[in-house]
């Protein structure tokens, strides 16, 4: 019943809707109503009560509202089914013990991480309402060696959704980062589970600095976030149902054509890469080479220093 009334003052926002209406709307008396708001007003949201008017949501808190995410998400199969934590120790890991009996598109989101991860068994610092720290679970039928084309669908994706949603001028950083003036701004991590032939499934974890306004001494200088680029406050649950939306439109294209033309076109146009040297760590190896192409399986081009050309399938690549 409170989500109910909650989504009601949310889509009537800033209008106050009357406990008469509301009493009568979801058949429960004006005491319960009034209740209701109580327990709202006590978990931070604004509303104001006149004894005439009824009640008005002044203002959503911070916080991401399930109801009200929902509300905004156009999409058909990512996202249909959505968990919401608190404090989650890992979006990733959370989606991995759920993944089994978990539907294809299901998404899990905490507004804080206590062990938020990066690659290679690195931190990824994940602070409580600043950022939005989510994990996508899929089940597709693609073979294993495909499975890494879902960092590229989803660094695509969030790039052209910061720009739309956000107005932030996103590049990304093959293959897993989304970087603004050189800062990275979202690190992407995509595990996966299955046999030789067969994917069981794919868990893509997306980490986005939205709300930060500083970050911890060791990555300050290499880290940015959506606010402290723009000026203002970015709301995450718009931000959210658009990475969502442009993520199942490439995915889908991805899976009915087994093509990643779509994706590949925005890697390539906002690439931050492209034509430049770059320093490339293999393993223990550091070398330096230029960028020549993004391929169309998603693979970087480079010619190294001793003018050999080899293709890179993953690793880390720094401007
Ligand atoms: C990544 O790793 O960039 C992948 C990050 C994925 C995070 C998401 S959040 C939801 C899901 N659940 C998880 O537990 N993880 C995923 P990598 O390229 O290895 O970068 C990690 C490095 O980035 C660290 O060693 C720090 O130097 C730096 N770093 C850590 N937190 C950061 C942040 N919030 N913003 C920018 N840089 C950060």
């Amino acid at each position: 019943m409170k989500e109910k009334i909650l989504k009601e003052l949310y889509v009537r926002q800033g209008e106050y809707i009357s406990g008469e209406e509301l009493s009568e709307k979801f058949q429960v008396s004006r005491t319960a109503i009034w209740k209701h708001m109580n327990k709202l007003k006590k978990e931070g949201y604004t509303i104001e009560t006149t004894h005439k008017k009824g009640y008005r949501l002044i203002e959503t808190s911070d916080k991401i509202i399930i109801d009200a995410l929902k509300l905004q998400l156009r999409t058909k199969e990512i996202g249909q089914e959505i968990l919401l934590f608190d404090s989650v120790d890992s979006t990733n890991n959370y989606s991995k013990k759920i993944a089994k009996d978990a539907i294809h598109g299901t998404v899990v989101i905490g507004e804080e991480q206590t062990g938020g991860r990066g690659r290679l068994g690195r931190n990824w610092s994940s602070p409580k309402g600043e950022g939005i720290w989510m994990s996508i679970i899929l089940k597709p039928s693609i073979p294993p060696t495909e499975g890494m084309k879902m960092t590229q669908i989803a660094a695509a994706s969030v790039c052209k959704a910061i720009r739309e949603a956000a107005g932030v001028e996103g590049y990304i950083k093959w293959p897993n980062d989304i970087v603004v003036g050189g800062k990275k701004v979202c690190g992407i991590l995509t595990e996966m589970a299955g046999e030789l032939n067969k994917i069981d499934y794919l868990i893509v974890g997306i980490g986005i600095n939205v709300n930060n306004q500083s970050f911890p001494e060791e990555f300050k200088d290499i880290a940015t976030s959506l606010t402290i680029e723009k000026g203002k406050k970015i709301d995450r649950k718009t931000l959210i149902a658009c990475i969502l939306k442009e993520f199942e439109t490439l995915y889908q294209h991805y899976i009915d054509r087994r093509t990643l033309d779509e994706t590949l076109e925005i890697i390539r146009l906002y690439s931050a890469v492209l034509g430049k040297t770059v320093r490339i760590i293999k393993g223990e190896q550091e070398l330096k080479g230029r960028v020549l192409e993004i391929n169309d399986e998603g693979l970087l081009k480079v010619q190294l220093e001793d003018g050999k050309e080899e293709l890179l399938v993953s690793g880390e690549v720094s401007i």
